[in-house]
């Protein structure tokens, strides 16, 4: 029931309990221990690139994983992500849904992290191409599904994820010409980073063909120690979990 249907109750509740004051209520909510919710590590990209953002700032976090065909765990899920979607973080009081959102949040809370670039032109090119990843590419999405123990040398990609790859190529190319590599935005990790990874797994899954830069920042990405981390634990996910009808 909401607060607003019973108002008597509400201040009954409130003259027994002792007096919250913001200070209080923001410490209380400090205590609790950050944590991200995310599906599973074989399939689910936008788990991996909120995994790697808050790997990244060093959060200390709990992993609360969710199976998106299970109808109560996505009535829980709802309770934190309006979405329905992973990944979700809970940090402090604060819920952010959606991996842009977590980026931009996780920058705020560490900004000596540098989740995004210190100069203003470099900082603006990041948010861009991260945006570019956020909203669009949905024919390689489709195409090409995140599966973390498949290898497919030789695969045939649909003529209509190509131009997809054809511009993720172009962005990569270009940052690591204009800043140096061996990241995207040079040589610190940036939020960029987060939300490419997921493209360099799916590269090398259906063995898409790249030049020279781009071979080499993708081995740069899964040589990550986290990368490691993430790629194994996927690979000890068991394999009955089914490839889910869903934007992975
Ligand atoms: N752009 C969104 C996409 C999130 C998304 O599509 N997540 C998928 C899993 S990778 C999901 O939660 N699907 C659950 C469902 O559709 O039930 C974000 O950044 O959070």
């Amino acid at each position: 029931m909401s607060e607003a249907a019973a108002p008597s109750r509400a201040k009954a509740t409130r003259k027994s309990a002792p007096a919250k004051t913001p200070a209080r209520a923001s410490a209380k909510a400090a205590a609790i221990k950050p944590a991200l919710t995310i599906s599973s590590k074989n399939y689910s990209s936008w788990s991996l690139r909120g995994w790697l953002l808050a790997r990244f700032v060093e959060l200390d976090f709990d992993e609360v994983m969710v199976s998106p065909d299970d109808a109560d765990a996505r009535k829980e899920l709802l309770l934190l992500a309006p979405s329905i979607r992973v990944p979700c973080l809970t940090h402090e009081g604060a819920k952010v849904w959606n991996t842009l959102a977590i980026a931009q949040y996780l920058d705020e809370v560490r900004p000596d992290a540098g989740l995004m670039p210190k100069d203003r032109v470099a900082r603006a090119h990041c948010r861009s191409v991260s945006g570019e990843m956020n909203s669009g590419f949905a024919n390689l999405r489709s195409a090409l599904p995140m599966n973390l123990k498949a290898r497919h040398p030789g695969y045939k990609i649909w003529a209509g994820a190509q131009p997809d790859i054809d511009r993720i190529v172009e962005i990569w190319n270009e940052c690591l010409a204009m800043y140096g590599g061996p990241y995207l935005f040079g040589a610190h990790r940036t939020m960029a980073d987060a939300m490419f990874a997921p493209v360099v797994t799916r590269f090398l899954t259906y063995d898409v063909k790249l030049n020279k830069p781009c071979i080499g920042y993708c081995q740069t990405i899964m040589a990550m120690p986290e990368t490691q981390e993430w790629v194994a634990a996927a690979k000890r996910e068991p394999d009955d979990i089914e490839e889910l009808d869903m934007d992975f």
